[in-house]
Protein backbone atom coordinates (compact mmCIF):
# COMPACT_ATOMS: atom_id res chain seq x y z
CA UNK A 1 0.00 0.00 0.00
CA UNK A 2 1.30 3.35 -1.00
CA UNK A 3 2.21 6.20 1.51
CA UNK A 4 -0.82 8.29 0.99
CA UNK A 5 -3.35 5.13 0.95
CA UNK A 6 -1.69 4.76 4.50
CA UNK A 7 -2.04 8.25 5.70
CA UNK A 8 -5.73 8.01 4.51
CA UNK A 9 -6.35 4.55 6.35
CA UNK A 10 -5.40 6.60 9.51
CA UNK A 11 -1.61 5.23 10.06
CA UNK A 12 0.43 7.11 12.31
CA UNK A 13 3.86 5.78 10.92
CA UNK A 14 2.95 6.87 7.84
CA UNK A 15 1.44 10.65 8.77
CA UNK A 16 4.75 10.76 10.91
CA UNK A 17 6.68 10.47 7.53
CA UNK A 18 4.29 12.48 6.28
CA UNK A 19 4.86 15.17 8.38
CA UNK A 20 8.86 14.98 8.43
CA UNK A 21 8.67 15.58 5.16
CA UNK A 22 6.29 18.49 5.74
CA UNK A 23 8.47 20.19 8.15
CA UNK A 24 11.59 19.89 6.36
CA UNK A 25 9.52 21.30 3.50
CA UNK A 26 10.82 19.14 0.38
CA UNK A 27 9.21 19.31 -2.54
CA UNK A 28 7.86 15.56 -2.02
CA UNK A 29 5.89 17.05 0.69
CA UNK A 30 4.23 19.10 -1.42
CA UNK A 31 3.43 16.19 -3.72
CA UNK A 32 1.71 14.23 -0.61
CA UNK A 33 -0.17 17.22 0.35
CA UNK A 34 -1.79 17.74 -2.99
CA UNK A 35 -3.07 14.33 -3.05
CA UNK A 36 -4.12 14.48 0.46
CA UNK A 37 -6.26 17.77 -0.41
CA UNK A 38 -8.96 15.83 -1.47
CA UNK A 39 -9.85 14.37 2.30
CA UNK A 40 -9.15 17.04 4.17
CA UNK A 41 -12.00 20.01 5.84
CA UNK A 42 -13.69 17.28 7.77
CA UNK A 43 -12.38 17.89 11.54
CA UNK A 44 -13.70 19.65 13.79
CA UNK A 45 -10.18 21.82 14.53
CA UNK A 46 -10.25 23.45 18.68
CA UNK A 47 -7.56 25.95 19.39
CA UNK A 48 -6.25 26.24 22.87
CA UNK A 49 -4.07 28.91 24.12
CA UNK A 50 -3.16 30.83 26.84
CA UNK A 51 -0.08 32.25 28.95
CA UNK A 52 2.99 29.37 29.33
CA UNK A 53 2.21 26.85 32.69
CA UNK A 54 -1.42 27.51 32.56
CA UNK A 55 -1.88 23.70 32.44
CA UNK A 56 -2.95 23.96 28.81
CA UNK A 57 -1.00 20.35 27.52
CA UNK A 58 -2.36 19.01 30.92
CA UNK A 59 -6.61 20.09 30.04
CA UNK A 60 -5.10 18.91 26.40
CA UNK A 61 -4.32 15.30 27.90
CA UNK A 62 -7.80 15.15 29.58
CA UNK A 63 -9.70 15.70 26.88
CA UNK A 64 -7.92 13.29 24.65
CA UNK A 65 -9.28 11.42 27.06
CA UNK A 66 -12.89 12.38 26.93
CA UNK A 67 -12.92 12.34 23.46
CA UNK A 68 -11.83 8.74 22.60
CA UNK A 69 -14.00 7.99 25.74
CA UNK A 70 -17.02 9.36 22.89
CA UNK A 71 -15.01 6.82 20.20
CA UNK A 72 -13.70 9.83 18.93
CA UNK A 73 -9.94 9.46 16.99
CA UNK A 74 -8.26 12.43 18.13
CA UNK A 75 -4.91 14.45 16.59
CA UNK A 76 -3.00 17.18 18.55
CA UNK A 77 -0.64 19.84 17.92
CA UNK A 78 1.36 21.44 20.55
CA UNK A 79 3.43 24.51 19.21
CA UNK A 80 6.37 26.13 20.41
CA UNK A 81 6.58 29.06 19.41
CA UNK A 82 9.62 29.87 21.65
CA UNK A 83 11.55 27.43 21.44
CA UNK A 84 14.78 26.39 21.28
CA UNK A 85 14.84 28.90 24.27
CA UNK A 86 11.97 26.71 25.65
CA UNK A 87 13.22 23.19 24.83
CA UNK A 88 11.35 21.81 27.70
CA UNK A 89 8.16 23.09 27.11
CA UNK A 90 8.11 20.07 24.16
CA UNK A 91 9.09 17.53 26.43
CA UNK A 92 6.40 18.98 28.86
CA UNK A 93 3.99 18.47 26.71
CA UNK A 94 5.26 15.15 25.63
CA UNK A 95 5.18 13.95 28.64
CA UNK A 96 1.74 14.95 29.99
CA UNK A 97 0.43 13.49 27.15
CA UNK A 98 2.33 10.49 27.06
CA UNK A 99 -0.39 7.90 28.23
CA UNK A 100 -2.20 8.17 24.33
CA UNK A 101 0.85 7.73 22.36
CA UNK A 102 0.50 4.00 22.05
CA UNK A 103 -3.36 4.77 21.27
CA UNK A 104 -3.62 4.05 17.62
CA UNK A 105 -6.30 6.54 17.36
CA UNK A 106 -4.40 9.22 18.82
CA UNK A 107 -1.86 11.06 17.01
CA UNK A 108 0.56 14.31 19.18
CA UNK A 109 2.84 15.97 17.15
CA UNK A 110 4.96 18.68 19.02
CA UNK A 111 6.25 21.50 16.32
CA UNK A 112 8.89 24.08 17.36
CA UNK A 113 9.27 27.23 14.77
CA UNK A 114 12.94 26.81 12.97
CA UNK A 115 12.92 30.67 13.57
CA UNK A 116 12.41 31.54 9.72
CA UNK A 117 9.12 33.53 8.81
CA UNK A 118 5.78 31.91 8.60
CA UNK A 119 7.19 28.57 8.93
CA UNK A 120 5.34 28.42 11.85
CA UNK A 121 1.92 28.98 10.72
CA UNK A 122 2.98 26.95 7.30
CA UNK A 123 3.82 24.00 9.10
CA UNK A 124 1.17 24.11 11.26
CA UNK A 125 -1.66 24.04 8.85
CA UNK A 126 0.25 21.85 6.78
CA UNK A 127 -0.06 19.16 10.02
CA UNK A 128 -3.55 20.03 10.17
CA UNK A 129 -4.13 18.78 6.27
CA UNK A 130 -2.38 15.40 7.27
CA UNK A 131 -4.28 15.20 10.53
CA UNK A 132 -7.51 16.09 8.84
CA UNK A 133 -6.85 13.66 5.75
CA UNK A 134 -5.89 10.43 8.38
CA UNK A 135 -9.67 10.87 9.34
CA UNK A 136 -9.17 12.58 12.64
CA UNK A 137 -12.47 13.78 14.17
CA UNK A 138 -11.19 15.97 16.56
CA UNK A 139 -7.41 18.11 16.16
CA UNK A 140 -6.29 20.50 19.00
CA UNK A 141 -4.06 23.06 18.40
CA UNK A 142 -1.94 23.98 21.99
CA UNK A 143 -0.43 27.37 21.44
CA UNK A 144 1.21 29.28 23.79
CA UNK A 145 -0.64 33.10 23.67
CA UNK A 146 2.03 35.57 23.39
CA UNK A 147 1.91 36.73 19.62
CA UNK A 148 0.11 37.62 16.92
CA UNK A 149 1.51 34.70 15.10
CA UNK A 150 -0.24 32.02 17.84
CA UNK A 151 -3.33 33.89 17.21
CA UNK A 152 -3.43 33.42 13.70
CA UNK A 153 -3.41 29.76 13.94
CA UNK A 154 -5.87 29.68 16.30
CA UNK A 155 -8.08 31.81 13.83
CA UNK A 156 -8.01 28.90 11.52
CA UNK A 157 -9.97 26.64 14.25
CA UNK A 158 -13.70 26.11 14.48
CA UNK A 159 -13.36 27.01 18.46
CA UNK A 160 -10.95 28.54 20.21
CA UNK A 161 -10.74 27.93 23.92
CA UNK A 162 -8.43 30.53 26.15
CA UNK A 163 -6.83 28.97 29.18
CA UNK A 164 -5.73 31.53 32.11
CA UNK A 165 -5.30 30.49 35.72
CA UNK A 166 -5.55 32.08 39.42
CA UNK A 167 -2.76 34.75 40.35
CA UNK A 168 -1.34 35.79 37.09
CA UNK A 169 -2.83 39.47 37.62
CA UNK A 170 -1.46 41.07 34.98
CA UNK A 171 -1.83 38.63 32.53
CA UNK A 172 -5.72 38.67 32.80
CA UNK A 173 -5.51 42.23 30.96
CA UNK A 174 -2.87 40.68 28.65
CA UNK A 175 -5.59 38.64 27.96
CA UNK A 176 -8.21 41.33 27.87
CA UNK A 177 -5.72 43.18 25.08
CA UNK A 178 -5.28 40.82 22.89
CA UNK A 179 -7.24 37.09 23.17
CA UNK A 180 -10.80 38.71 24.61
CA UNK A 181 -11.91 38.52 21.62
CA UNK A 182 -11.01 35.55 19.77
CA UNK A 183 -12.13 33.19 22.67
CA UNK A 184 -15.24 31.50 22.16
CA UNK A 185 -14.31 29.37 25.46
CA UNK A 186 -12.67 30.58 28.35
CA UNK A 187 -11.13 28.19 31.07
CA UNK A 188 -10.05 28.78 34.30
CA UNK A 189 -7.79 26.44 34.96
CA UNK A 190 -6.10 25.12 38.10
CA UNK A 191 -9.92 25.43 39.45
CA UNK A 192 -8.53 23.85 43.07
CA UNK A 193 -6.64 26.66 44.24
CA UNK A 194 -8.80 29.05 46.30
CA UNK A 195 -7.97 32.25 44.08
CA UNK A 196 -9.89 30.53 41.29
CA UNK A 197 -13.56 31.88 41.77
CA UNK A 198 -11.90 35.60 42.34
CA UNK A 199 -10.17 35.02 38.92
CA UNK A 200 -13.82 34.14 37.10
CA UNK A 201 -15.50 37.02 38.77
CA UNK A 202 -12.70 38.88 36.74
CA UNK A 203 -13.56 37.45 33.64
CA UNK A 204 -17.17 37.85 33.86
CA UNK A 205 -17.05 41.21 34.60
CA UNK A 206 -14.58 42.04 31.77
CA UNK A 207 -16.80 40.40 29.19
CA UNK A 208 -19.99 42.16 30.79
CA UNK A 209 -18.05 45.58 30.00
CA UNK A 210 -17.08 44.31 26.73
CA UNK A 211 -19.02 44.49 23.48
CA UNK A 212 -21.13 41.90 22.67
CA UNK A 213 -19.70 39.66 19.73
CA UNK A 214 -21.19 40.35 16.47
CA UNK A 215 -22.20 36.53 15.61
CA UNK A 216 -24.30 36.57 18.95
CA UNK A 217 -22.64 33.59 20.61
CA UNK A 218 -22.00 34.06 24.56
CA UNK A 219 -18.62 32.63 25.51
CA UNK A 220 -19.30 30.59 28.44
CA UNK A 221 -16.80 30.38 31.27
CA UNK A 222 -15.15 27.58 32.76
CA UNK A 223 -13.79 25.75 36.07
CA UNK A 224 -11.80 23.34 35.19
CA UNK A 225 -8.67 21.23 37.12
CA UNK A 226 -6.71 19.52 34.49
CA UNK A 227 -5.12 17.68 37.35
CA UNK A 228 -8.11 16.69 38.89
CA UNK A 229 -10.09 15.88 35.92
CA UNK A 230 -12.97 18.42 37.32
CA UNK A 231 -14.86 20.03 34.87
CA UNK A 232 -13.61 18.11 31.83
CA UNK A 233 -16.68 16.82 30.97
CA UNK A 234 -18.38 20.27 31.63
CA UNK A 235 -16.01 21.74 29.19
CA UNK A 236 -16.23 19.22 26.24
CA UNK A 237 -19.65 19.99 26.78
CA UNK A 238 -19.39 23.21 25.91
CA UNK A 239 -17.49 22.78 22.84
CA UNK A 240 -19.95 20.45 21.76
CA UNK A 241 -22.42 23.47 22.16
CA UNK A 242 -20.52 26.16 20.29
CA UNK A 243 -19.93 23.18 17.50
CA UNK A 244 -23.91 23.07 17.32
CA UNK A 245 -23.98 27.01 17.39
CA UNK A 246 -21.49 26.76 14.21
CA UNK A 247 -23.49 24.08 12.89
CA UNK A 248 -27.04 25.58 12.99
CA UNK A 249 -25.83 29.13 11.86
CA UNK A 250 -24.09 28.41 8.74
CA UNK A 251 -20.39 29.09 10.62
CA UNK A 252 -18.77 25.59 10.05
CA UNK A 253 -19.51 25.60 6.64
CA UNK A 254 -17.85 29.25 5.86
CA UNK A 255 -14.98 28.66 8.54
CA UNK A 256 -13.91 26.01 5.78
CA UNK A 257 -14.14 27.94 2.99
CA UNK A 258 -12.25 30.51 5.77
CA UNK A 259 -9.37 28.03 6.33
CA UNK A 260 -9.25 27.48 2.52
CA UNK A 261 -8.40 31.36 2.00
CA UNK A 262 -6.46 31.17 4.58
CA UNK A 263 -3.96 28.44 3.49
CA UNK A 264 -4.13 30.06 -0.31
CA UNK A 265 -3.11 33.02 0.35
CA UNK A 266 -0.20 31.60 3.10
CA UNK A 267 1.42 29.70 -0.07
CA UNK A 268 0.52 32.67 -2.15
CA UNK A 269 2.43 34.62 -0.16
CA UNK A 270 5.58 33.11 -0.14
CA UNK A 271 5.42 32.05 -3.62
CA UNK A 272 5.27 35.66 -4.64
CA UNK A 273 7.92 36.05 -2.32
CA UNK A 274 10.18 33.23 -3.41
CA UNK A 275 10.03 33.62 -6.72
CA UNK A 276 10.81 37.78 -6.16
CA UNK A 277 13.89 36.85 -4.24
CA UNK A 278 15.10 34.22 -6.48
CA UNK A 279 14.73 36.39 -9.11
CA UNK A 280 16.52 39.58 -7.31
CA UNK A 281 19.21 37.61 -6.24
CA UNK A 282 19.45 35.19 -9.26
CA UNK A 283 20.08 38.05 -11.74
CA UNK A 284 22.57 40.14 -9.14
CA UNK A 285 19.76 43.10 -8.59
CA UNK A 286 19.33 42.49 -4.94
CA UNK A 287 22.40 43.78 -3.18
CA UNK A 288 22.44 46.68 -6.31
CA UNK A 289 18.82 47.80 -5.07
CA UNK A 290 20.00 47.17 -1.45
CA UNK A 291 23.13 49.45 -1.83
CA UNK A 292 21.22 52.05 -3.31
CA UNK A 293 18.37 52.24 -0.61
CA UNK A 294 21.31 52.34 2.09
CA UNK A 295 22.40 55.47 -0.28
CA UNK A 296 19.30 56.81 -0.61
CA UNK A 297 19.61 56.78 -4.38
CA UNK A 298 16.36 55.02 -4.31
CA UNK A 299 13.48 54.40 -1.43
CA UNK A 300 12.30 50.72 -0.91
CA UNK A 301 8.80 52.25 -1.80
CA UNK A 302 9.17 52.71 -5.24
CA UNK A 303 11.18 50.08 -6.09
CA UNK A 304 8.27 47.83 -4.64
CA UNK A 305 5.94 49.26 -7.04
CA UNK A 306 8.33 49.12 -9.84
CA UNK A 307 8.78 45.09 -9.07
CA UNK A 308 4.67 44.55 -9.07
CA UNK A 309 4.29 46.50 -11.93
CA UNK A 310 7.02 44.18 -13.99
CA UNK A 311 4.95 41.43 -11.76
CA UNK A 312 1.23 42.25 -13.27
CA UNK A 313 2.84 42.64 -16.92
CA UNK A 314 4.39 38.95 -16.59
CA UNK A 315 0.17 37.61 -15.31
CA UNK A 316 -0.97 39.70 -17.72
CA UNK A 317 1.42 37.84 -20.88
CA UNK A 318 0.91 34.28 -19.35
N1 LIG B 1 -2.80 22.79 40.85
C1 LIG B 1 -2.94 22.54 39.56
N2 LIG B 1 -1.84 22.44 38.77
C2 LIG B 1 -2.02 22.17 37.47
C3 LIG B 1 -3.30 22.02 36.89
N3 LIG B 1 -3.16 21.80 35.57
C4 LIG B 1 -1.83 21.81 35.31
N4 LIG B 1 -1.14 22.03 36.45
C5 LIG B 1 0.33 22.07 36.59
O1 LIG B 1 0.82 23.22 35.90
C6 LIG B 1 2.10 22.96 35.31
C7 LIG B 1 2.09 23.33 33.84
O2 LIG B 1 1.23 22.46 33.16
P1 LIG B 1 1.26 22.29 31.57
O3 LIG B 1 0.12 21.39 31.23
O4 LIG B 1 2.59 21.88 31.09
O5 LIG B 1 0.98 23.79 31.10
P2 LIG B 1 1.11 24.46 29.63
O6 LIG B 1 2.44 25.12 29.57
O7 LIG B 1 0.01 25.45 29.58
O8 LIG B 1 0.95 23.37 28.64
C8 LIG B 1 2.37 21.49 35.57
O9 LIG B 1 3.23 21.39 36.69
C9 LIG B 1 1.01 20.91 35.89
O10 LIG B 1 1.07 19.79 36.74
C10 LIG B 1 -4.44 22.13 37.76
O11 LIG B 1 -5.60 21.99 37.35
N5 LIG B 1 -4.20 22.39 39.07
MG1 LIG C 1 2.09 22.85 26.99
Amino acid sequence: MGLIDQVLKGDKRAAARVMRLVEDDVPEAREVLKRLYPYTGRAYIIGITGPPGAGKSSLVDKMVEEFRNEGKSVGVIAVDPTSPFSGGAILGDRIRMQRHSTDPNVFIKSLATRGHLGGLSKATDDVIQVMDAMGKDVIMVETVGVGQDEVDIVKTADTTMVVTVPGLGDDIQAIKAGILEIADVFVVNKGDKPEADKTIRELEMMLEMGASRKDGWKPPILKVSATQGEGVKELINALREHRIFLETSGRFESYRRDRVAHTFENLLKDKLFHTAMTRLKGNGTYGKLINEMFNKRKDPYSVIEKLSCQCSLEAKES
